[in-house]
C-alpha cells in the first residue's frame, strides 16, 4: 500500500532472525490468535482490503500483524509510542512477511508522526487499529484536503478498533464534537480485556519495567499508586504481592472506597509524597506529579509512569528543579540531583514504564486482547457500513467467543444452563 521499500524506517533488517525467534517463542503461548490464524486462512475476511495499525512493536504485535495477513490484508505498522518498539520484531515483520514497517526505537517525536502518516499510505486504509489515538487523530487531519498544499485527501476507512482506555477517551472526546467520521470499536472497554490486560498484563509488567530498570527490592518498600482503576489496581495488588506497602491516591470515591476495602491505605498525593520511596501513575490524567510532590520527596525517590502518555509525571519540572541529571545510571533510568543533595530516579523519561524498560503485557494477556480486535476488525470488514460514526462496544458475542476458544484450547469445560435453568431466569413469577 505503500512505495517505500521496507528496510528504509527501520532500525537494521539484519535483526530479522532474531526478530524471528522471539515471535515464535511468543506465538506458543498465543493458541487464540493461532486459532484465528486457521480460521482467517480458509475464511479470508480482509481479502483485497489495506489494515493500517498503530501498536507498540512487540513480539505479540507481531502474531496479530500475521494473522490479519492470513485474513488477506495488506498491513502497515507504526509504532504508538516512540520509545517502546522492539527494532528486531520491527525486522523480521519487514523482512519475513511483508509488513509496511515504520517503527525504529528512540524516534523524535516528529519522526514519529511522520511514520504513523506513512503508515496510512498514500489512498488511505480500509480499516485502522490504534492505541492511544494517534493514528486515528492523524488519519483525520488528513481526510479533508490539506488546502495550502493542494494534497489529496485519504478516503474514509470503514471502520477501527482501539486498544487502549486512553485512546477511547479521545475518540469518545471526538465523536460528542461530531468530528469522528468512522466508527470505532472500543476494544479496551470489553470485560475481558479489562480484567486480563488492564488488571493482570499491566500489573504485572510494570512491575517488571520498574524493576528492570531500578532493580529496587520492593519488599518493605512504600510504593504510591496513583489512580486505582483497572491498571493501578493490578499494579496495586502485584506491588503488594511481591512485600511492599502500597499507598493508593484517588479523585474518584468509589475507586477510592473499592481500594480501602482491598486494604490498601489511601491517602491524598500532598500526603504520600514525603512517605513514598516508589511511585507510579496510572491515572490517564496530566500532571499527577508535580514539583510541590518532588519538593517533599525522600532521597532516592523512584518515578515511574503506566500511563499511555508521558504527561503524569511532570519531567519539565523536574528538570527545571535539578542542579545536575545524570543520564542512565541504570538502563531507563535517570538520576536527578535537588539543590538540597537529594536525588530522585526517573524511570523510562516518564514514558510507559512497561513498554520501555520491558516488554510489555506477556503473549497470553495480548493473545486475549488482540483475539478480541482481529475478531472485532473481520466483524467491521463485513459489518462496519451498517454503523453510524461513533465509538461503539465490542459486540458481546465476540469477547465470549474469545474466551470460550481459549477455553476450549486449554481443554476446560464450563457447565451450560438447563432448560429450566433458563425457563427459571426468564421469567419473573416465582419467588421464595
Ligand atoms: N500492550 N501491548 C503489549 N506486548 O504487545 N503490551 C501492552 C504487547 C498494549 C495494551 O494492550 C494496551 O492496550 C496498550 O499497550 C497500552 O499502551
Amino acid at each position: 500500500m505503500n512505495g517505500g521499500s521496507p528496510d528504509e524506517y527501520i532500525a537494521d533488517p539484519g535483526l530479522a532472525e532474531a526478530g524471528e525467534r522471539r515471535i515464535q517463542y511468543s506465538q506458543r503461548s498465543m493458541p487464540l490468535l493461532r486459532a484465528l490464524a486457521g480460521r482467517f486462512s480458509a475464511d479470508r475476511p480482509f481479502d483485497g482490503m489495506t489494515v493500517a495499525a498503530c501498536l507498540h512493536v512487540t513480539a505479540e504485535t507481531a502474531v496479530l500483524a500475521r494473522v490479519l495477513r492470513a485474513g488477506g490484508a495488506d498491513v502497515s505498522l507504526a509504532a504508538s509510542n516512540p520509545l517502546s518498539t522492539q527494532d528486531d520484531i520491527a525486522a523480521a515483520l519487514a523482512v519475513r512477511d511483508g509488513v509496511a514497517v515504520f517503527a525504529r526505537a528512540g524516534v523524535d517525536r516528529r519522526t514519529y508522526y511522520e511514520h504513523i502518516a506513512l503508515a496510512l499510505g498514500t489512498e488511505g486504509p480500509d480499516l485502522v487499529i490504534d492505541d492511544g489515538g494517534d493514528l486515528v487523530s492523524t488519519l483525520h487531519e488528513r481526510l479533508l484536503p490539506p488546502r495550502a498544499r493542494g494534497g489529496r485527501p485519504l478516503r474514509t476507512p470503514l471502520g477501527g478498533c482501539e486498544s487502549t482506555t486512553t485512546g477511547v477517551l479521545r475518540l469518545r472526546r471526538m465523536a460528542a464534537e461530531g468530528a469522528l467520521a468512522f466508527p470505532v470499536i472500543a476494544a479496551s472497554d470489553t470485560p475481558v480485556k479489562r480484567m486480563v490486560d488492564n488488571t493482570h498484563g499491566t500489573g504485572q509488567s510494570v512491575i517488571d519495567g520498574l524493576l528492570r530498570a531500578s532493580g529496587v527490592l520492593l519488599a518493605g518498600k512504600t510504593v504510591v499508586v496513583a489512580g486505582f482503576g483497572s491498571c493501578g489496581t493490578g499494579i496495586a495488588e502485584c506491588a503488594r504481592g511481591l512485600g511492599a506497602r502500597v499507598l493508593v491516591t484517588e479523585v474518584d470515591p468509589v475507586r477510592a472506597l473499592d481500594a480501602v476495602l482491598r486494604g490498601f491505605e489511601v491517602r491524598t498525593l500532598a500526603e504520600a509524597a514525603p512517605l513514598g520511596e516508589v511511585f507510579i501513575t496510572a491515572t490517564g490524567s496530566a500532571e499527577v506529579i508535580t514539583a510541590e510532590h518532588m519538593a517533599v520527596m525522600r532521597d532516592g525517590a523512584i518515578l515511574a509512569n503506566a500511563g499511555h502518555f508521558d504527561v503524569e509525571i511532570d519531567v519539565r519540572a523536574l528538570e527545571t528543579l535539578a542542579v545536575g541529571v545524570h543520564p542512565g545510571v541504570r538502563p531507563h533510568a535517570d538520576a536527578f540531583e535537588l539543590p538540597d543533595g537529594r536525588r530522585l530516579l526517573l524511570l523510562a523519561e516518564g514514558r510507559v514504564v512497561n513498554l520501555v524498560a520491558a516488554d510489555g503485557h506477556p503473549p497470553e494477556v495480548m493473545d486475549l486482547a488482540f483475539g478480541i480486535e482481529a475478531l472485532a476488525l473481520a466483524w467491521l470488514a463485513g459489518n462496519a457500513e451498517k454503523l453510524p460514526p461513533d465509538v461503539h462496544p465490542v459486540p458481546p458475542d465476540i469477547d465470549a467467543e474469545a474466551a470460550r476458544l481459549v477455553l476450549a484450547t486449554l481443554g476446560t469445560e464450563i457447565d451450560s444452563l438447563t432448560p429450566a435453568q433458563r425457563a427459571y431466569l426468564a421469567s419473573w413469577h416465582s419467588g421464595s
